[in-house]
């Protein structure tokens, strides 16, 4: 065994191992169809080789994706631990408990269903699993049924029409919510008569007592709180203050801030797995965990949460309950905590950065693990800015800033995260730099003229050699911080 790679943040692997691993599994892969084996190469190199800055992305480490290619994706497992609606299936009941219990654990939750594909899936597993528990549908007295997987045909007819006075209030999409958070084309958006909060048009911060009026006028039967694109932290016991009073149940949508939760950033108020009746998340976020969704509960939850198959999932993915599991095991560890204060740190070095640079943010700043920069004083769309940003080696996305006047499309901003280059390494002289490259790239590039003489929404030209020149830059920081140190495909 070699020396294990292992940055102070970054979960130890034995490279020799992984390597072994890798490079055995692509002679296999490629002795069927090269080209899908040429692809995972090429996207491990692509990885490397960019200035990944997506909020919601992260690098999970070889032991999570080792996890999910294996014989428990041949195995069907609805039901629950012990309760299956298939034979064999005693092995999954070992992962999907072990990874139930870790997630459990570590969030100190009283209840934890590992089954959702992804965060969809787990916020409709929530919202059905609130109908169920809270509202006295007229079709379920009708039908004398204790559970909507219970109903007829007649009494899902009823349910459908009385569901229709169901609310929902959550952050609206500009403001930094998300689309499952109620959105018009969005499911949540159809299920429920929908309503949302925004934020200080002057700070772009959350005004609780506007929400709580709001709240209070329109009466809803889930509060939702939670972001994709909201820089701040969220006051969780206020907004569970605010549930209390309305009556109403809180649905907290964890999934960007899961690491910060669990490596104990988001303490006290701003830890929602105390106040919140249901929480909700992805796993490979922050988490850096598998791709996949989680739901945790207090448990008078608990029974319809477990119902979220066959009520809105098909079977589970025991390849990535197992890959949970190891995830979670690995958050346990004190090193993650470490890891989730640097991501938040970063944070705060890339805002100062940019600040410094004469670089506009919503709300002024950060204290999670997201900045969302207005690139609008650069004359540049949201579009232009990414677009360009790619050309010099940075990934990032466009994104909504409040009321934005470019709309979903274009949009005004770029959203950008550490939590990738953290797990990379990356420190704050590191994110200061970045703050750079991105200044730069957005003071030199221009929008071109359309033929009626307007600045174009799609179109821009770049100072001379500026693509390459900060391509150059981000090689060398990149080339300082390897991605998966040690690990050779040959
Ligand atoms: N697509 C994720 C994000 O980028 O925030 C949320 O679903």
């Amino acid at each position: 065994m070699t020396e294990l790679a292992s940055p102070s943040v970054t979960p130890a692997f034995d490279a020799d191992a992984a390597s072994a691993a890798y490079r055995n599994a692509l002679q296999v892969i490629g002795a069927v169809e090269p080209r899908v084996a040429d692809a995972i190469g090429a996207e491990l190199a692509d990885q490397r080789a960019s200035l990944k800055l997506i909020a919601s992305e992260n690098y999970a480490s070889p032991a999570v994706l080792l996890t999910m290619g294996n014989w428990f994706s041949d195995k069907y497992a609805e039901g629950t631990v012990g309760h299956r609606f298939y034979a064999g299936c005693q092995n999954v009941d070992t992962v999907e408990a072990l990874a139930a219990e870790h997630a459990r654990e570590l969030f100190g939750a009283a209840h934890a269903y590992v089954q959702p594909h992804s965060g969809i899936d787990a916020n409709l597993v929530a919202f059905w699993a609130v109908l169920a528990q809270k509202v006295e549908l007229p079709a379920l007295t009708e039908a004398g049924a204790g559970h909507v997987n219970d109903l007829s045909d007649d009494a899902w007819a009823t349910l459908r029409r009385a569901l229709g006075d169901q609310r929902m209030l959550g952050m609206s999409l500009d403001a930094g919510g998300h689309l499952t958070h109620g959105f018009r084309p969005n499911i949540s958006g159809k299920m429920f008569t929908q309503s949302s909060y925004g934020t200080d048009p002057a700070t772009g911060l959350l005004d609780y007592a506007a929400v709580r009026a709001q709240a209070l006028e329109f009466r809803p039967l889930i509060l939702m709180a939670g972001y994709s694109a909201y820089p701040r932290k969220v006051d969780f016991a206020a907004m569970r203050e605010i549930a209390d009073e309305v009556g109403a149940t809180l649905v907290v949508d964890m999934a960007h801030f899961a690491g910060l939760v669990a490596g104990k950033v988001f303490t006290g108020d701003f830890d929602p797995v105390p106040h919140a009746h249901v929480v909700t998340s992805t796993t490979h976020k922050s988490l850096r965990g598998p791709r996949g969704g989680l739901v945790l509960c207090q448990p008078e939850f608990a029974d319809a949460v477990d119902r979220g198959c066959p009520m809105v999932l098909g079977g589970p993915l025991p390849h990535v309950m197992a890959a949970k599991a190891v995830a979670f095991a690995e958050a346990r560890q004190p090193a993650f905590a470490g890891y989730a204060q640097a991501v938040v740190d970063n944070a705060v070095a890339l805002a100062e950065g940019l600040t410094r640079r004469g670089v506009r943010l919503v709300t002024g700043g950060t204290d999670n693990h997201l900045v969302l920069i207005d690139v609008s004083s650069f004359g540049l769309t949201g579009r232009q800015a990414e677009s360009a940003l790619l050309d010099a080696g940075i990934v990032t996305n466009r994104n909504s800033v409040p009321a934005d006047p470019q709309g979903a499309w274009y949009t005004s901003g770029i959203r950008v995260g550490t939590p990738a280059l953290t797990t990379r390494g990356f420190g704050a002289a590191e994110f200061d730099a970045t703050a750079g490259l991105i200044a730069d790239v957005l003071a030199g590039t221009t929008p071109t003229t359309t033929s009626a003489g307007a600045p174009s929404r799609a179109k821009y030209t770049m100072t001379d050699g500026l693509a390459d020149r900060t391509r150059a830059a981000a090689a060398d920081l990149l080339a300082a911080h390897p991605l998966y140190p040690g690990l050779d495909l040959g």
